[in-house]
């Protein structure tokens, strides 16, 4: 018999039936989007508007349709006392008194759509703090730190539409069973490869990095003559969903690293919705993750949009890339 995600978070003892009903109407939301991804080029969704989000990325009609696709649906269920997203520039009121806060970024990698590759969403669900009970939820009550989170995940718009999730005892993968509307439980305890010859980093900006990337991505390039013994392969897809949903399923490293741009003196990806429930999947999955200057969950973010640098993956190579080369780059958080 097929385990439906309902049914599989029922069993979760590490979350609670509010939570569970978040999380359902979470994955709703999600398995939407998968159809609106799906039916854009028929509806002219495929384009950029005009606008800009607050880190001045040209939006795409798709970002903010799945954006309004999780406020709404989301904002249904009491639970949620506020919303934070990629693609608004404050807070979004949920229900006053709710328990949990929702962080997430509604459609990852959409420079992909009109190519028709893999997008996602990602989202992190933190405890609403107790003074928020009596007021309007303040960007200040999303600035914990991600060993906070209560449950994370994402969804992955590919050949397969998939909705991966922790609530902190493991990670399970769901594919969407279109026909019931339901998500099935395909991959239960996904788990990152201790060991792993993949790497993903995008090495057009390699002018750009700093001296321990570049010793550590030399190394790599050496493969098994070189100080990290293996032979490396490479695959970038710009989408950090679709590169860690690859990392889940048979290990490797991601790196989104701080440069010498000014723009990206933080890294690019967003240590609230991307960098925190990422790396807390990937450690959950037994794997780590490193934002500037250490695990990026013992980081408590300064400002709601907070860049962070990022590297996860499979434990040996990048426990080794830390300690040889990575530490000392560093970079400025806030
Ligand atoms: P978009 O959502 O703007 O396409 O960005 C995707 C992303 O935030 C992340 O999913 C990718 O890993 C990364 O950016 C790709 O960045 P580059 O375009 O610099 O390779």
């Amino acid at each position: 018999m097929q385990t439906t995600l309902s049914d599989w978070l029922a069993l979760q003892e590490t979350s609670s039936a509010p939570l569970q009903r978040g999380l359902e109407q979470v994955a709703e939301a999600c398995r939407v989007i998968a159809g609106l991804v799906e039916r854009a080029p028929l509806e002219g969704r495929l384009g950029a508007l005009t606008t800009t989000n607050i880190q001045d990325e040209v939006q795409k009609a798709l970002d903010l349709a799945s954006n309004d696709v999780f406020l709404d649906l989301c904002g249904q269920e009491p639970v949620f006392a506020g919303f934070a997203s990629e693609e608004l520039d404050d807070v979004s009121m949920g229900t006053q008194g709710g328990d949990f806060l929702l962080a997430f970024d509604p459609l990852d990698g959409s420079s992909n759509i009109e190519v028709a590759m893999c997008v996602g969403s990602i989202f992190s669900v933190l405890p609403a703090p107790d003074a928020a009970r009596g007021r309007a939820i303040q960007a200040e009550d999303f600035l914990q730190p991600g060993r906070n989170q209560l449950a994370a995940g994402y969804a992955l718009y590919g050949p397969q539409a998939m909705f991966v999730l922790s609530v902190g005892a493991g990670v399970a993968g769901f594919t969407l069973d279109r026909d019931r509307r339901e998500w099935i439980l395909t991959h239960p305890d996904m788990t990152v490869p201790e060991e792993s010859g993949e790497y993903a980093i995008n090495s057009s900006n390699e002018r750009h990095w700093k001296p321990g990337l570049r010793q550590f991505m030399a190394a790599v390039q050496v493969g098994r003559e070189g100080p990290l013994k293996q032979d490396f392969n490479m695959r970038w897809t710009a989408a950090m969903v679709a590169d860690v949903h690859r990392i889940l399923v048979r290990g490797g490293v991601f790196l989104y690293p701080a440069d010498n741009r000014p723009k990206v003196a933080n890294g690019k990806l967003r240590l609230l919705y991307e960098c925190a429930p990422m790396g807390w999947l990937v450690e959950q999955a037994g794997g780590v993750a490193y934002g500037a200057n250490g695990p990026v969950l013992n980081v408590r973010p300064s400002s709601l949009h907070q860049r962070s640098p990022i590297a996860l993956g499979s434990r040996r190579v990048l426990e080794q890339a830390w300690a040889e080369y990575l530490v000392s780059d560093g970079a400025a958080e806030g």
